[in-house]
């Protein structure tokens, strides 16, 4: 497989663009959920969010993932109708107005088939398109896809995580699901894989799965999405809006472990930390 070749190009289909993977890429987090750009009119959400995507772009995110269902823990369930009229005119104001690929954090496949048809290149789905008509969704578009594993589902995924073996138990869950893609008809070079940090694991899982990170892709490009999270406040003591510093170090180490993608809140911060590494490692040389 050529993506376990370091010095192999890398290139990832993501509809009618194509994303180089032979240097890491990050992708910027645009969450365009009702508390997260809370100024009240439709208008200025959608105007925040576009500006927010595009500085995002500016400071050298190749992607912007455009999320529309928080994920959180008790978090309400949106319709799909709700979650397209969220996400879709902030996919198309970004594709216009940027050349980063736009990704889509969502499970529903009306969403995918709007999203794509608005100029999405990549679908990030947290339940890896396990839902009714996901694969074929997915796989009737041209765009790259992320299959993330995740323990349980968002509500309860915390309370109890437990694994003999974390790091086979998630890698064999992903190969299942990218032979799943590949069945569906979705072509190698569209497809990329994700550990899932926090989702459905202890502190020590996460540590585990960032330590092995490789293991965990078997040759498929990985992404990793560790910014903000709560294991890395419980490893700094700091709450939420004050987690850069741990989130950048946590990236740098993802890099350095194969990670291809990196997810982050930050772009700023965590590109600086990565350029600074690659003039080092000559990464992708
Ligand atoms: C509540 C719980 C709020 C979890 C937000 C989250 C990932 C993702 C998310 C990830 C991929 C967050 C997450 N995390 N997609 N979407 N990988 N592929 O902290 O790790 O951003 S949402």
């Amino acid at each position: 497989m050529p993506f376990s070749q370091p010095e192999f190009n890398m290139l990832l289909r993501c509809g009618t663009q194509t994303l180089d993977l032979t240097r890491p890429a990050l992708m910027g987090v645009l969450n365009v959920t009702p508390d997260s750009f809370s100024d009240g009119g439709r208008f200025l959400d959608l105007e925040a969010a576009v500006a927010h995507g595009l500085r995002m772009a500016q400071d050298g995110a190749a992607i912007i993932d455009v999320g529309g269902e928080s994920t959180r823990p008790g978090a309400g369930p949106v319709t799909v109708e709700e979650e397209i009229s969220r996400v879709v005119p902030v996919v198309a104001k970004l594709r216009a107005q940027t050349g980063a690929v736009i990704s889509v954090d969502t499970s529903k496949p009306p969403v995918m088939r709007a999203a794509a048809a608005a100029g999405a290149g990549l679908l990030n789905d947290v339940r890896a398109f396990s839902e009714a008509g996901a694969l074929e969704a997915a796989a009737a578009t041209q765009c790259a896809v992320c299959v993330m594993h995740m323990q349980g589902d968002p509500r309860t995924m915390q309370l109890a995580p437990h694994y003999d073996n974390v790091v086979s138990e998630v890698a064999a869950f992903l190969e299942a699901r990218v032979a799943a893609c590949r069945a569906a008809g979705i072509a190698a070079d569209r497809l990329v894989v994700d550990p899932g940090f926090g989702f459905g694991k202890t502190l020590e899982h996460n540590l585990e799965l960032l330590r092995q990170l490789r293991k965990v892709g078997s040759g498929w490009p990985i992404m990793v999405g560790l910014s903000r999270k709560s294991f890395v406040g419980r490893i700094t003591g700091r709450p939420a809006g004050d987690r850069v510093h741990g989130s950048v170090a946590m990236a740098i180490l993802a890099v350095l472990n194969g990670a291809r993608i990196i997810r982050v809140h930050d772009v700023g911060p965590t590109m600086d930390a990565l350029k600074t590494v690659m003039a080092v490692q000559r990464l992708g040389e």
